[in-house]
């Protein structure tokens, strides 16, 4: 399925009038403010987010997993679908790969087909935490940090091979993120297997092309449950200095422990050059995957501050690689999507709103109640109308949701694969 620019053009007409004089409100009370309102609509124009290959089909717990109709069942498929994500909203512009789940068997054809859609790729993700049914060795004990060589250099060869099929699509990093751990105390020597770890990533970026940037994921715990051996970001940084320039830590928000400083994570790596990817999703426990903003929009809404801050004042830290890592098992995964997008340019967009130099003297005057007051004037703007016409101006759907189901797109696509297709890798 593809929609076309005349269909947006045609709903949009429809859905005009009520927005323009929202937005001119919103305009006007921000003009007052000194805030340049078309300047912070070409940025969120021009701000894009890469979709997993993994979030297109319904995902699911070790308990079940419950289908939609007109999943994506190859790579095509896939692209198809962030084809309509990224016509719907014009900043979906991304797709990041997941090996083994998604080789392409004809790498032309795959180029061609992304390339129709307005889609680049964005890092490629390798896959050490399960065995694939022709594995030679087993990761049950380790991938990276595995005590024998025989699983190590063969999740190392892996790695190698995903990077080789990343640069023939024209993808330019790799994020590796771990399951490596212990479920027992004693079962690992801890300082062995982040020495392995060490090594292995070492090797990696050793052999990586010198236009690739290595993304580390951490995490504190699962699938492992009394230890992770790239637990968090101290361990991640420390490995990413171990390996060169070019490696850099990763930020997944589902990958901490309730209540850390995510925000304070974001604004030191920043300052130390070290921040490369950030996953977005949100949770209430743990790494709950589920829909962005719909749990904690405020402590987004915190972390982008510091996003934006590093973004303007941290020319050390290079562009980030944006990715929404979330999959779950209620929603029609494509509208969960459009709400996620939704809501990171919400964050993003409000946090551009935060008056920075008002926000710098009342720090250096020890403020602190005008402090608060700048945040939470900037989180309590409904900036909805300025992502309505960031969207227009990009040729995009004023209100995707509502578009994508005036058009009927899962019907189409149950129709087309119908209500029993599966996506690949889930
Ligand atoms: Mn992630």
């Amino acid at each position: 399925m593809k929609i076309t620019t005349d269909r947006i053009s045609e709903f949009n007409k429809s859905n005009h009038s009520s927005y323009k004089t929202e937005l001119d409100f919103l305009k006007n009370k921000l003009v007052k403010k000194g805030i340049d309102t078309e300047e912070i609509i070409s940025k969120v124009a021009d701000f894009q987010v890469a979709i997993p290959s993994w979030a297109l089909g319904a995902g699911g717990t070790r308990f079940g997993r419950f289908s939609y109709g007109g999943e994506p069942a190859s790579l095509e498929q896939k692209l198809d679908d962030i084809g309509v994500l990224h016509a719907l909203t014009q900043s979906a512009g991304a797709v990041s790969l997941h090996i083994p789940w998604d080789i392409p068997k004809d790498v032309k054809a795959i180029k061609e087909k992304a390339q129709s859609h307005g889609i680049v790729f964005d890092a490629m993700n390798s896959n050490t935490f399960q065995d694939q049914p022709e594995a030679k060795e087993t990761y049950k004990y380790g991938s990276l940090s595995a005590v024998n060589d025989a699983p190590r250099d063969y999740a190392i060869g892996h790695n190698l091979e995903v990077i080789k099929i990343g640069e023939e699509l024209g993808s330019k990093s790799l994020t590796v993120w771990l399951a490596d751990g212990a479920n027992f105390p004693g079962q690992n020597n801890f300082q062995r297997v982040l020495q392995n770890t060490e090594n292995s990533l070492k090797s990696i970026y050793g052999k990586m092309p010198k236009d690739w940037k290595m993304f580390i994921e951490y995490k504190p715990y699962e699938p492992n449950f009394y230890s992770t051996v790239i637990q968090d970001w101290g361990t991640s940084f420390m490995l990413a200095n171990a390996c060169g320039e070019r490696a850099y830590t990763l930020v997944d928000l589902g990958h901490h422990l309730p209540n850390t400083n995510i925000e304070q994570i974001v604004a030191t790596l920043m300052l130390k050059g070290k921040l490369g990817g950030f996953h977005f999703n949100d949770s209430k426990y743990g790494d709950d995957d589920i829909t962005v903003g719909s749990i904690k929009p405020y402590s987004l809404f915190l972390i982008f501050n510091e996003l934006v801050y590093g973004m303007e004042n941290n020319p050390q830290n290079p562009d980030l690689a944006w990715m929404i890592d979330a999959s779950h098992n209620t929603k029609d995964p494509l509208e969960d999507l459009l709400q996620s997008l939704e809501a990171i340019l919400i964050a993003y967009t409000q946090a551009l709103l935060v008056d920075q130099k008002a926000l710098k003297q009342a720090q250096q005057e020890n403020d602190v109640v005008t402090c608060q007051e700048i945040l939470q004037d900037a989180y309590r703007t409904d900036v909805r109308p300025l992502l309505k016409a960031a969207r227009e101006k990009s040729g995009a759907a004023i209100n995707p949701l509502s578009a994508y189901r005036n058009l009927e797109v899962r019907k189409y696509l149950v129709k087309e694969r119908g209500t029993k297709s599966k996506a690949t890798g889930l």
